[in-house]
């Protein structure tokens, strides 16, 4: 019976699916938009029909128990037993059973959605600094030099990407930990000052989506929002040109001094202007509004 309610809730959630129409059909999740999101996908779905399972046959057992064995007349004293072996050894080996299984698939997506692919169309460096972003597209054949979008924390920066391209993300931070995290992506990864992190994907759908810090980093964190326009490869060398035209070439400031921090091997590309202002001096707005 519990059996059989369980294969029926999974085949019910099997009909879910990243793309859903409803928030409902994509079990809460925002709707998938890279080559990438299908394994956190299944993920997700395979750990909402582990949970409904457990707990279907903890509930079902609960309440089988108390009708089962419900004091029938005040006179009735229960049987009195200490302990019941087998229903101790399967507390035990039940819940390892079930974290060797999540564990299992955590790896195995984990594994699937961080695999490199071998000569990435674009590369992006993304500097997460106190308190914005910076985005510096990296030798594109649009400009033929390397060009950055930075902003403030009252003017945010912009993400562009190319859809269906596979771009490489190159995280850098020049302070403290950030965390780089687009909903729709199904992902986010630490940005860590002494490390550059780095991960591959390619957008699969146009949209303008909003990307965040995913990582407490100090009083404006709640600032680090910005906009991602995943467009047509057109658009995207459209929007670089613009930056070359802005003048906005090079590195970024907060890129270069994160290649200065003891531990990275950052290469010291000669000619990279450009300034990211990383205090929140010069940030006007009331703070906690
Ligand atoms: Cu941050």
């Amino acid at each position: 019976m519990k059996l059989a309610v369980a294969i029926a809730a999974a085949v019910v959630l099997s009909g879910c699916s990243p793309d859903g129409d409803t928030d409902l059909e994509r079990l809460a999740l925002p709707v998938g938009s890279t080559d990438r999101t299908q394994d956190i996908w299944e993920l997700w779905l395979g750990a909402w029909i582990a949970v409904l399972a457990v707990f279907l046959l903890v509930f079902g057992l609960i309440v089988y128990s108390m009708i089962r064995y419900r004091r029938r007349s005040d006179d009735e004293i229960p049987a009195q037993i200490r302990y019941n072996l087998p229903i101790e050894a399967l507390y035990t080996f039940a819940p390892v059973i079930i974290v060797a299984v999540f564990f299992f698939h955590t790896v195995t997506s984990q594994n699937n959605v961080l695999e490199r692919v071998d000569n990435p169309d674009h590369t992006i460096e993304v500097i997460g600094s106190k308190w914005q972003w910076a985005f510096n597209y990296m030798e594109e054949d649009a400009t033929g030099e390397d060009v950055f979008d930075s902003g403030t924390p009252a003017d945010p920066a912009e993400l562009w990407l190319p859809v269906d391209e596979s771009v490489r993300f190159e995280l850098k931070s020049p302070d403290v930990i950030h965390s780089f995290w687009i909903p729709e992506f199904y992902f986010k990864m630490d940005v860590v000052p002494g490390k550059i992190n780095s991960f591959d994907l390619s957008p699969t759908r146009e949209g303008v989506f909003t990307g965040r810090c995913a990582e407490l980093c100090g009083l404006y964190h709640s600032r680090m929002i910005f906009k991602v326009h995943v467009v047509s490869r057109a658009d995207y060398d459209a929007h670089l040109e613009e930056l070359q035209e802005a003048g906005q070439v090079g590195a970024p400031k907060g890129g270069k001094e994160a290649n200065e921090i003891a531990g990275v091997k950052g290469e010291d590309k000669s000619g990279r202007t450009g300034e990211v202002q990383t205090g929140a001096g010069d940030y006007k707005d009331g703070a906690g509004d």
